[in-house]
């Protein structure tokens, strides 16, 4: 018999890290855990199996379906915003391709064991693109069916496997003269930026206000590469596993439809400043805006409507700005280089 799991791909991610150490302490599911990385010891539990794999890697799906039967999966894995821009063919790859691996999977454990799969998949702000700074500011906080045309590869992946795994929920084979649903329960969620205090990103277009953060609680200068006015919706980590926790565990029936905006809090770079400040007085954060990469922030929303996933399952943020600086961020990243 197959030990059934709950699998989550991007395992050693700001997100990846946050999940599975939430699933650790709850102790409830056993966890497979996959990423190109090992899995960072300080989150590993007994009820985890850490896998260092492929998610484009057909040897490594299967090993997993031969030995787990999967009810849940977070999706996780990506190459974010930046770091797409430098490789947009191997975006396209890991993005879109590995993510059409996994909805399949999830396809074929829906037959294996005859229940419906959860796909959750973290979307994002980078699926949205307006214009100028004219059209955002009066665009304000954008609907999931505004301004859905990004300027970046990762928005584009972002986008478009989001319409994938609406189709393999809602329209699959449906031509087949046996047509049966596809099993794969797919839910989505468009994330603003996201600061963690016990992670740092990677590639991504909305890390400055993560690095401007750590940068300050190491004593370190940090050169912000937006300007002081850009603005964008942010979220603390820990509203955004609380967010995948509750679509994943919301009824199918209350989803009217399968991509949610989620928000918490919109500040300009130069707000985030002086909360940052706020903290750690002594920090030396200076502004040396990148033109292209202060362009892709300026094409995305200032803040977002979440007003249905609000009405769909319930959705409402712990943290607003003050709260994720003063009792998230500034205490856990202090803790946090203490014991580095
Ligand atoms: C990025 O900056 O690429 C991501 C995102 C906004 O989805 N953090």
């Amino acid at each position: 018999m197959r030990k059934p799991v709950i699998l989550i791909t991007g395992a050693n991610g700001e997100i990846g890290h946050g999940l599975i150490e939430h699933f650790g302490k709850q102790d409830r599911h056993d966890i497979v855990a996959l990423d190109l990385r090992p899995v960072d010891p300080r989150i590993a539990s007994t009820n985890l199996t850490s896998i260092q794999g492929d998610i484009l890697d057909d040897n490594v799906m299967q090993r997993i379906v031969s030995e787990f039967e999967i009810h849940v999966i977070y999706h996780l894995a990506a190459m974010l915003s930046t770091r797409s821009e430098y490789a947009p063919d191997i975006a396209h790859n890991v993005n879109v391709n590995g993510t059409l691996n996994l909805i399949k999977l999830a396809h074929e454990q829906a037959r294996w064991h005859g229940t419906p799969v959860r796909f959750l998949f973290p979307s994002s702000i980078a699926a949205y693109g307006l214009p100028d700074l004219a059209t955002k500011a009066d665009a304000g906080r954008v609907s999931e069916n505004e301004w859905n045309i990004p300027s970046t590869m990762y928005g584009c992946n972002k986008l478009y496997c989001e319409q994938l795994g609406r189709y393999y929920s809602m329209h699959f084979r449906q031509l087949a003269a046996d047509r049966t649903p596809s099993g794969v329960d797919f839910r989505a969620l468009r994330f603003p930026g996201l600061i963690s205090a016990v992670t740092l990103p990677a590639g991504g277009t909305s890390d400055y206000a993560s690095e401007m953060v750590h940068a300050a609680a190491q004593g370190q200068p940090y050169a912000c590469f937006v300007s002081e006015s850009s603005r964008i919706p942010f979220m603390a980590m820990p509203d955004a596993i609380k967010a995948l926790l509750m679509l994943a565990e919301a009824d199918e029936s209350l989803l009217k439809q399968r991509t949610y905006n989620v928000g918490s809090f919109s500040v300009s770079a130069g707000e985030i400043r002086q909360l940052v400040m706020r903290a750690f007085p002594k920090a030396d954060i200076t502004f040396a805006p990148d033109r292209a990469r202060n362009a892709i922030v300026d094409s995305w929303p200032a803040d977002v409507d979440d007003s249905a996933a609000s009405r769909d399952w319930g959705w409402k943020p712990d943290y607003d700005a003050r709260r994720a600086f003063e009792e998230y961020l500034a205490p856990t990243i202090a803790d946090f280089y203490k014991g580095q």
